[in-house]
This record gives structure tokens, sequence and C-alpha cells, in this order.
């Protein structure tokens, strides 16, 4: 946060289940997961510093972390936090990867479909620090749907937090892959919604675990504007121009212009594919 400040930053995007090790790699019990790795408030002692230094140094930030609500519910949430410390809006992850049974012959395991309910805060966009910023997590980032509906809510930047295993556990994806898709996906939303995408990834080895890294900063042109090149810590900045978007909001992706809904209510009323229309 320090060294983003000291390269002009306002806000600062941390990654997905940034307080803990990427824990749906471990098969365990829900009881074990939520004593081990949940907060059940926020902020709390562990992480008011962070709150405290983003007041004193004047910056913002994003951040994911594993959610226990008072009434026991588990979430994978992220939150994001004023120029004054104070929490400006939530999300609840809403696309949950990974499976619920012990897959003992995986090399480990993605057990965020047995750890988290699907979250039930939407996708909204909060008017925080002079931006319309969105939020999403991980696996959201794939899905045009998660992007469109905060672009219908006028959002200008999407932060994003996410943990992308280098090995896919289902099939024998090669890892140059993983990042394309990686990439792909956040440079076509971008463009498609004409906003800002900021996401930021856990990288390198955690605890023994590869994981694809790749930070990257994308203009709503679909370009890649700052990218990490290491698999270390790293900072990386761009100062968004929040007009640039204005181009293709108002002329290829005038939303009140030229989309037609009439034609797009399949998307909402199923959710696998099925039979063509009759
Ligand atoms: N944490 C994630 O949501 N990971 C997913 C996959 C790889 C399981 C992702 O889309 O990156």
């Amino acid at each position: 946060m320090r060294e983003a400040k000291g390269r002009g930053a306002e806000m600062v995007v941390y990654p997905e289940l940034a307080l803990t090790t990427f824990f749906p790699r471990y098969w365990m019990e829900e009881e074990e997961a939520q004593r081990r790795f949940f907060e059940t408030t926020m902020p709390n002692p562990q992480v008011q510093s962070l709150f405290d230094e983003a007041r004193k140094l004047g910056v913002g930030f994003y951040v994911g972390y594993a959610e226990l609500t008072p009434e026991g519910i588990p979430y994978n949430t992220a939150i994001i936090v004023d120029k004054s410390g104070k929490i400006a809006g939530k999300y609840r992850k809403i696309h949950l990867p990974g499976h619920t049974d012990h897959k003992t012959d995986a090399p480990f395991q993605h057990l965020e479909k047995k750890f988290f309910n699907v979250g039930d805060l939407g996708f909204r966009v909060f008017d925080t620090m002079d931006v319309k910023f969105g939020m999403c997590l991980c696996n959201d980032r794939r899905w045009p749907e998660t992007y469109r509906v905060m672009a219908l809510q006028s959002a200008e930047v999407v932060v994003l937090g996410y943990n992308t295993p280098s090995i896919n556990i289902y099939w024998n994806e090669p890892v140059h892959l993983r990042t394309t898709t990686h990439l792909v996906s956040l440079q076509a939303n971008a463009y498609q919604n004409g906003i800002w995408v900021a996401a930021a990834a856990k990288c390198g080895s955690e605890d023994g675990h590869h994981m694809i890294g790749s930070s990257a900063i994308v203009a709503p042109t679909g370009e890649i504007v700052a990218r990490t090149v290491s698999e270390e810590d790293e900072v990386i900045c761009v100062k968004a121009d929040l007009s640039l978007g204005e181009h293709f909001r108002e002329h290829v992706f005038n939303f009140a212009k030229h989309r037609r809904p009439e034609f797009y209510g399949l998307i909402v009323d199923r959710v696998g594919a099925g039979e063509p229309l009759a």
C-alpha cells in the first residue's frame, strides 16, 4: 500500500482470500475451515493496521477474505474500503467453482462449493472516492454476465482478486492457456462494457502450490496497460482516465441505443444449454 501510494495510487487492489492461504485446496470439514480461516468481524484486530494505514495514506483498497456471518453463513467476500478507512461496499462471490466431494486422485482440491454459500448481495456498484466501482472475485471474471450487470449500473472500474492454480485438476490444460483465458476474459469484458478492469492475483508458490499470477490492469479499449512480470510481490500502477470508456459507451456499446433485451430472455430463463428454440 505504501509503495502504491508512493507511485501515486489512490486505490489498491489485493487478491481473493488475501488474508489466508487459498485453503479451498485442502480437504477438511467445514467447522475446521471456519475456525482456522474465516473472519467473523471486519475490520478486526488482525487487519486494523491495514485500515489505519489506508486512512493515514489517504488510499482506498479492495481486499478479499473468507467471511463468517453472525448467523454462521460462510461467504467468499470482498470489500472496498474508502480513503477514510470506512467500508464502502461489500460483495460475496457468486460463481463458485470446484466441488464438494473429496477428490482423492487429484493433486489438490478446489472446495469452494463446500466451504462457501453462493453470494447473496448480487453484482452491485458503489459510488465512492468519485468512482463508480463494481467488484467481483476470481471465477466471476470469466462470466460476461458479471460485468454487464455492473455496466448496466454505470460501473466505471471493476476491481477483482483471484487465485488461479497453474494446474487444472479436471484436465491437462497447458499452463499458458490458464494465463491466456484469464487475460482474454478481462480484455473482452473491459472492451464490451467500456470499463476499466483491475485484477490482482496471488502468484508463484503458495504452500508449494503454483499460481498463475499475471495481475493486470485493462483499459476500456481492451488493452492491457499494466501487467506483473515476476512471481514476487509486485505493485503495478496506472493513472486510469475514466473518460476513456466514454467513446465506447456512446457509440459501439451505447446500451440504451443498441441493446435488444427482448431477444436475451434465455440468458435468465435458462441456466444450462438446451434445445434450440422452436
Ligand atoms: N478461485 C477461483 O475461482 N479459481 C478459478 C478456477 C481456476 C478454479 C478461476 O477461475 O481462476
